[in-house]
């Protein structure tokens, strides 16, 4: 393996976008939410990066009281964005029970029914018929907020949910929605609080025993990833204590098993922690920055580094310039670039870096001529392609929605269709449970795994 693009991508030079990207949010209209903490930015708090333009634009709460940071977020099945608790205050970490809702088309917040508890690094998942749970996070310092919390649809009402459903789940809890309709909690946590896995059963609001804990025990900011296929989780890196160095060892359950089980995986080339993850076009991960520790910013890693979830081996690719650790952010954009962002320390805590990976130069990409803009789940629809014969792939990937180490809702989903001379035949997502409503990057691959640019398309 060389080091040209081809091989190893490339990133580009560090550029400005105007805020610190604590969270980044990929809205369903191509542009890109950044959200910073207070004290590391000076000006908006907020704002909404064009990446056709690379411009971006002052996206702040109009009240600045309810400027929350370090807060949860995801998609609603609408497209808008709910912000669940965070905090308001430089170094605390007392949560708050502010609710907000962004909408994308006209960049205003508006708000939503507060929470019932304080919390701040709550975890947001969308369910199959599109409510919304929030677990975890802090009510004030060393409390934390074990009920879990239920938003509808549309985020105009809450409801707690019964006792059966309150677990201490730590901090960013990374939550998986499988096949199945149950939530998978790996373990993989942003504070160092255990390593057990279990089942979530939003039917019942009941928790089943310990499914398994990880080989490597506890990952604190670490990752967790829903693999393609719906059926895997892969745990990456993260240390033992939040103050420890990293490790480079990967993980992977089968949740599909009957007796699922952790077994190590071939570990990363570089340990890390604080590190983000890109699930590609392509249905591979782009591992990004981190660090080896022993603090949140210490001893960068500059390597990205590129799992394959079918040989299940990681190949180092390009390096890039600024360091992205502690509140650092990586997302896919839907022309299939991926944004590197955050790290609220030094002089390039308000930059942005563009990784353009190895497919992007192996030659012509596939092009969606047309594409229903909306599809219903198990919808035969077509798509217009001018060479459908020579289409191996179609992928959605859901909006994605970032910070610290953990994609909320992440989801690569694989489409089934044939293809006529003319035109392919596609079939939507078979239930909820399979993809979310909502809004989702359809991507055609090539033989040689080269990716269009993405459609949007409303999977409802
Ligand atoms: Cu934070």
């Amino acid at each position: 393996m060389g080091s040209a693009p081809a091989d190893v991508g490339v990133w580009s030079d560090p550029f400005d976008l105007g805020v610190t990207g604590v969270h980044s949010i990929v809205l369903p209209n191509g542009k890109v939410l950044l959200i910073s903490r207070k004290a590391v930015t000076t000006g908006p708090l907020a704002r909404v990066w064009d990446p056709a333009t690379n411009t971006s634009i002052d996206a702040s709460h109009p009240d600045a009281t309810r400027d929350a940071y370090c807060a949860g977020h995801s998609l609603l099945a609408d497209g808008r964005v709910l912000v669940t608790g965070g905090n308001f205050v430089v170094g605390s970490k007392d949560g708050v029970k502010t609710v907000d809702v962004f909408d994308g088309t006209d960049n205003g917040w508006s708000p939503a029914p507060p929470l019932a508890l304080k919390r701040w690094y709550p975890t947001n998942v969308e369910l199959p018929n599109g409510e919304v749970l929030v677990f975890g996070g802090h009510k004030e310092d060393g409390a934390f907020a074990n009920a879990v919390e239920s938003y509808n649809k549309t985020a105009t009402a809450r409801v707690k949910l019964p006792n059966t459903a309150t677990r201490k789940v730590g901090l960013y809890p990374r939550m998986h929605l499988l096949p199945n309709g149950t939530l998978f909690y790996s373990g993989v946590t942003t504070n160092a609080l255990g390593a057990v896995g279990r089942f979530f059963d939003p039917a019942t609001n009941t928790w089943s025993p310990a499914v398994d804990k990880m080989s490597f025990g506890v990952r604190a900011d670490g990752m967790s990833v829903l693999l393609p296929g719906l059926d895997e989780v892969l745990a990456i890196g993260g240390s033992t204590l939040n103050d420890s160095t990293a490790t480079a060892s990967t993980e992977i359950i089968d949740l599909s098993s009957g007796t699922p089980q952790w077994r190590s995986t071939e570990p990363m080339n570089f340990a890390r922690k604080e590190a983000n993850s890109v699930m590609l076009p392509d249905g591979t991960l782009l591992v990004i920055g981190g660090a080896l520790g022993g603090g949140s910013y210490e001893n960068p890693v500059k390597e990205s580094e590129l799992f394959d979830p079918v040989t299940e081996t990681w190949t180092v690719m390009d390096s890039q310039t600024a360091p992205r650790a502690h509140h650092s952010t990586a997302v896919l954009l839907p022309d299939g670039r991926v944004l590197s962002a955050g790290h609220d320390r030094g002089t390039m805590k308000t930059t942005g870096e563009i990784y353009s990976p190895p497919y992007l130069f192996k030659g012509d990409r596939p092009t969606i001529s047309s594409t229903p803009a909306k599809v219903d789940h198990g919808e035969q629809f077509t798509l217009e392609t001018p060479n459908p014969g020579s289409i191996e792939r179609i992928a959605l990937i859901s909006a994605p929605a970032v910070t610290h180490s953990h994609t909320f809702d992440q989801r690569y989903v694989d489409l089934s269709f044939t293809a006529t001379p003319s035109s392919l035949s596609v079939t939507a997502p078979a239930d909820g449970a399979i993809a979310p409503a909502g809004h989702y990057m359809m991507f055609l691959l090539d033989s040689n795994g080269v990716p269009s640019v993405a459609s949007w398309v409303h999977v409802s």
